[in-house]
C-alpha cells in the first residue's frame, strides 16, 4: 500500500455564511497559511488574527471564531503510478466537526462526526498531476442549535445545544474550561493507496490464558477489488516468542487462532510488567506479501467481581485473577486546542501519574476518545484506562439518525482501540443518568430520553466487536440510585460542590469512587504566564474569570477560612489553596484506602488541565504539580500509614498494595513541635495486602493535657527492607497551630549534569516544606512534606542549569 501525507501546508480563510466578518476577522477573508492538523483558532493565532484565548480575559473576544464558517485548501500532485491503484483512499482521522470535502471542485462527502476516522474512495476524482483538496468546516455550534431547534431542547448541564453534535462536549465551555469550540482538521490526513485487496482492524483476542499457553483469536477485515487466491499470514512476536500461521483466505473474513507458549501476563503498575507482543496480519499473493497491518497487543484477563456483601454490591475490578485497588485520577483533553498537544506531553504527565502510583486513569466522556500516544504510554506504564464513550452530563437524543451516528461512532472507536491492554473497562458516559435522576425525582434512569444509548447500543457494540473488557453503564451507575453509595460506582461531590468540608469524605461508603476533588488554582509560575502583575490578586477579574464554576472562587475561599488564615497576597493565597486541596484529597483516599476491598477504586477529579485555570487538577497546564501531586505520591503509595479519628482517640491503620505481608514494626509518637516526644508506643504486625487493619491507638485520654496548637502525631510503619511507610496529623487547624519559623538547611552535591540531590534538614517541626528554584523550570522529585525537629530528608531534583545557579536560586520555606 502506498501513502501520500497531506498534512503540513495548508491554506485557510474565512465565509461570511451567517453574518458579516466581524472588524476584528476582516483579514481572514483571504487566503492565509495553515497547518494541518489544527484549529481555526491555533491558525489565526499564528497569523496574528486573534490574541491568545489563554491570557488575561481574551477569551471572549475570540468567541467570534465559532460563529463563521472556515474553508481549508491545499493542492497536491498525484504520479500516474499511484493513479495506477485500483482503490485510492482519503484518510481523515480526524475532521472537527461538519465538514463538506471537495476534490478538484466535487463534492466528494460530507461529515459530522468528530471522534472518528472518515474514508473515502477518492479515485475517480483525482487526476495525474495537480489536485486541489478543499474541506469546508459550518460553525458547529450554530449547527447545533438549528439542530436543537428542530428536535426540541433535552435536559442538559451547561450548554444545551451540545449533545446535539458529536464533538468535544468540553469545547462549548466547562466548569473548567473555556468556551473555545475548535474547526479544523485535527488529526492526520492521507491519501492510501492500494490493488486487489487490503486489510484493515486486526483484532488480536485473548480467549484462553493459562500458565504454559495463551490462545489467541485473531481478527481483520479484507477488502477484496479482484478475485484473486490470497492467504492470510499470521505473526506474533515479542517476549521471546515467534509464532507463524499461514492459512488460505476465503471471502472478506479473517478468523483464525494462534497458541503463544509461555504467555508474559501484562499487570497493572505496581503488580509487574508490562509485557507487550506485536501481531502481524499479512495478506500473501503468490508468495508476495500485497497487505499488512500490526498492532501491538497483551496478555491479560479483566473481570468485575460483584458479589453481594454486607453492604450490598460492590465493585471490585481483578486482572489475571488478582484483585485489583484502583488509584488514579481523571484525564481530560490536555490542552483547548487538541493538535498542539506534542507527545511529549502525553508521556510526561502519564509518567507523573504512575510515579504517583497510580494504576488507573479515567479518560472522562466529555473530552475526546485519546490520542494513540495516550494509549501507547498507558500499555507501556501499566496506567489501566476505564474508557468513557464521549456523552456527559445531560440527556441525549434518541432520534434514529443520532442512534446510527453512535452506533457507527462506537464500532469505529472500539475497533480502533480494543487492541491496547490498558483499557479494562468501556463506560457509556458520564453523570447522565445520575443528574437525570437527581433532577427528576421518582423516575429512573431508564426514562431518560437517550437511555437506550447506554443500556443497549453501546454494550452490545462492545460484546459484538470486543468482548474483553468491562462495560459500565455510566460513571456513576449502580442498583438503586445511579449515585448510591452501597452498590457499583461513585461521584462525590458532596463535599466541595455541595459546599461540604472534607471532613465528611470519612463518611462516604462508596463501593468504587470514579471522582471526588477540590479546587486549587494553578502554580503561581503558570498564572503568572496569563495574568498582568495589575492582576495578580485572589479576588481579580481576571483571576475569577480563571475559574469557571459557578461560585468557584467562592470555595476557595470558603474552605481555606476553615483551614487556614485567609491569605490575600496573591502567592501565599495560591500556597494555602493548593494546601488544602491536598489535605482534602488525601484524607479521601486514605479513608478508603483504609476500606480496601469494601471501596475498591479512588480516582480523583482531575489529573490535568486544558489551560491555565483554577480547577480540580493536580498539575496545572504548563505542567507544574500542585501540592497535591506530591501528596498522591504519598497517599497512593503501595504501603500506607493512616490515621482515623475515633471517638475516645485516633487510631494508626496500615493498608498495603504489595503482594506479599510485611513483617514490620510499627511507631506511633505524639510529639511537640519543638522536638519532644511526650508520648509513645510500639507494636509488631505482619501486614496482609487484602486487609486493612488498625495496629495501635492513642487513646483520647493521651492527648487530654496537651496543648494542640503546637503538637502532633507521627507514625511510622518500618519493615525490614526499604518498605517502610509515615505519616503525620495536627491536633489542630493549620490556622490555629502555633507553628515554629524552623531554621532550614540546604546542602545540593550535583549527582550528574543538570541533577542534583538536595538534604533538606529542619530545627523544629516543618510543616508542608517546599523548594522552589524561580526563573529555572526545575523538577523535585518530592515537595510539600513535613520534617520533625532534626528531621532530614533527600530531594532528588533535575533542573536544567549548573551547580551554581541552582544553589544561588534554590529557596525552601514551610508553612508558617
Ligand atoms: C463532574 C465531572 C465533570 C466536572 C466535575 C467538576 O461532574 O464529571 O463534568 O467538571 O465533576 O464539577
Amino acid at each position: 500500500m502506498d501513502h501520500l501525507n497531506l498534512n503540513g501546508s495548508w491554506e485557510f480563510k474565512a465565509i461570511e455564511a451567517y453574518a458579516p466578518v466581524p472588524p476584528a476577522a476582516l483579514k481572514a477573508r483571504d487566503w492565509l497559511p495553515a497547518i494541518v492538523p489544527g484549529t481555526v483558532h491555533t491558525d489565526l493565532m499564528r497569523n496574528a488574527l486573534i490574541p491568545d484565548p489563554f491570557v488575561g480575559m481574551n477569551e471572549r473576544d475570540v468567541q467570534w471564531v465559532g460563529s463563521l464558517q472556515w474553508v481549508y485548501r491545499r493542492k497536491f500532485h498525484i504520479t500516474d503510478e499511484l493513479l495506477r491503484h485500483d482503490a485510492l483512499l482519503l484518510v481523515c482521522e480526524g475532521l472537527d466537526t461538519y465538514a463538506a470535502i471537495r476534490i478538484n471542485g466535487k463534492p466528494l462527502a460530507k461529515t459530522a462526526n468528530m471522534f472518528v476516522e472518515h474514508r473515502f474512495d477518492a479515485k475517480r476524482f483525482l487526476t495525474a498531476g495537480e489536485n486541489l483538496l478543499e474541506i469546508l468546516f459550518d460553525a458547529a455550534v450554530l449547527r447545533a442549535k438549528a439542530i436543537e431547534k428542530q428536535n426540541g431542547p433535552l435536559r442538559v448541564a451547561l450548554e444545551p445545544h451540545r449533545v446535539y453534535v458529536r464533538k468535544a462536549q468540553y469545547s462549548f465551555g466547562w466548569d473548567w474550561g473555556p468556551s473555545l469550540p475548535t474547526a479544523g482538521i485535527w488529526r492526520n490526513i492521507s491519501l492510501h493507496a492500494f490493488s486487489r485487496a487490503n486489510i484493515a482492524d486486526p483484532f488480536f483476542k485473548v480467549i484462553a490464558l493459562q500458565k504454559n499457553e495463551a490462545v489467541v483469536e485473531v481478527t481483520a477485515d479484507v477488502q477484496r477489488i479482484r478475485r484473486t487466491h490470497l492467504s492470510l499470514r499470521v505473526t506474533v512476536t515479542g517476549e521471546g516468542t515467534a509464532v507463524e500461521r499461514t492459512i488460505p483466505l476465503h471471502g472478506a473474513k479473517v478468523r483464525c487462532r494462534l497458541r503463544i507458549p509461555d504467555p508474559k501476563l501484562w499487570w497493572p503498575n505496581g503488580y509487574g510488567a508490562q509485557p507487550l507482543y506485536r501481531g502481524t496480519v499479512s495478506l500473501i499473493e503468490k508468495g508476495k506479501q500485497i497487505a499488512s497491518q500490526s498492532t501491538t497487543f497483551a496478555l491479560r484477563k479483566i473481570a468485575l467481581i460483584q458479589e453481594r456483601d454486607s453492604e450490598g454490591k460492590p465493585f471490585v475490578l481483578s486482572v489475571n485473577g488478582m484483585k485489583i485497588f484502583c488509584k488514579g485520577a481523571n484525564w481530560i483533553p490536555s490542552d483547548s486546542f487538541i493538535p498542539r498537544i506534542p507527545e511529549s506531553t502525553y508521556a510526561k504527565l502519564l509518567r507523573m501519574a504512575s510515579e504517583a502510583h497510580m494504576n488507573m486513569i479515567r479518560v472522562w466522556g466529555g473530552g475526546i476518545y485519546e490520542q494513540d500516544a495516550f494509549y501507547e504510554t498507558c500499555d507501556r506504564l501499566g496506567l489501566m484506562v476505564w474508557q468513557d464513550f464521549m456523552f456527559a452530563c445531560g440527556e441525549y437524543p434518541d432520534k434514529s439518525w443520532f442512534l446510527r451516528a453512535v452506533t457507527e461512532e462506537a464500532a469505529k472507536v472500539v475497533r480502533r482501540l480494543r487492541n491496547h491492554a490498558c483499557i479494562v473497562v468501556w463506560c457509556g458516559n458520564n453523570e447522565c443518568e445520575m443528574l437525570y435522576c437527581r433532577e427528576n425525582p421518582g423516575k429512573g434512569p431508564d426514562s431518560m430520553t437517550g437511555s437506550s444509548i447506554f443500556r443497549s447500543l453501546l454494550p452490545g457494540v462492545c460484546k459484538k466487536l470486543d468482548g474483553t473488557r468491562v462495560y459500565w453503564r455510566s460513571s456513576p451507575f449502580g442498583e438503586g440510585s445511579p449515585n448510591g453509595e452501597s452498590s457499583g460506582t461513585r461521584h462525590q461531590w458532596s463535599v466541595w460542590s455541595e459546599w461540604m468540608d472534607y471532613d465528611k469524605y470519612e463518611l462516604d461508603t462508596g463501593r468504587f469512587v470514579a471522582e471526588f476533588g477540590f479546587q486549587a488554582p494553578a502554580t503561581r509560575r503558570t498564572l503568572e504566564e496569563v495574568i498582568l502583575p495589575a492582576d495578580r490578586h485572589p479576588q481579580s477579574a481576571v483571576m475569577e474569570h480563571h475559574n469557571k464554576q459557578t461560585e468557584g472562587s467562592e470555595r476557595l475561599f470558603r474552605f481555606q477560612a476553615a483551614h487556614h488564615r485567609i491569605a490575600g497576597q496573591f502567592g501565599d493565597f495560591i500556597l494555602k489553596a493548593q494546601l488544602v486541596q491536598a489535605e482534602a484529597l488525601k484524607r479521601a483516599v486514605e479513608h478508603w484506602r483504609r476500606r480496601k476491598f469494601k471501596t475498591a477504586g479512588a480516582l480523583f477529579w482531575q489529573l490535568n488541565d486544558c489551560w491555565p485555570v483554577s480547577s480540580w487538577s493536580v498539575v496545572d497546564s504548563g505542567l507544574r504539580p500542585k501540592a497535591a501531586y506530591f501528596y498522591a505520591k504519598r497517599f497512593f503509595a503501595p504501603l500506607l500509614v493512616s490515621f482515623k479519628r475515633v471517638a475516645d482517640g485516633c487510631e494508626v491503620w496500615l493498608t498495603s498494595d504489595l503482594q506479599t505481608g510485611l513483617h514490620g514494626r510499627c511507631t506511633i509518637a505524639v510529639r511537640s513541635f519543638d522536638g519532644k516526644v511526650v508520648w509513645e508506643k510500639e507494636t509488631e504486625f505482619l501486614s496482609d495486602p487484602d486487609v486493612p487493619a488498625a495496629l495501635l491507638k492513642v487513646p483520647g485520654a493521651s492527648l487530654a493535657g496537651l496543648d494542640p496548637a503546637c503538637h502532633y502525631l507521627h507514625a511510622r510503619y518500618v519493615s525490614g527492607n526499604d518498605s517502610n511507610a509515615e505519616n503525620r496529623l495536627l491536633l489542630a487547624e493549620p490556622k490555629h497551630c502555633r507553628f515554629p519559623r524552623p531554621r532550614l538547611r540546604l546542602d545540593v552535591t550535583e549527582t550528574e549534569s543538570g541533577k542534583f540531590a538536595i538534604r533538606v534538614r529542619s530545627s523544629a517541626f516543618a510543616k508542608d516544606v517546599h523548594l522552589e528554584c524561580p526563573g529555572v523550570d526545575a523538577s523535585f522529585d518530592d515537595n510539600f512534606f513535613d520534617l520533625d525537629a532534626g528531621g532530614e530528608k533527600i530531594i532528588l531534583c533535575s533542573a536544567g542549569t549548573d551547580l551554581r545557579k541552582f544553589r544561588r536560586r534554590l529557596v525552601a520555606a514551610s508553612l508558617l
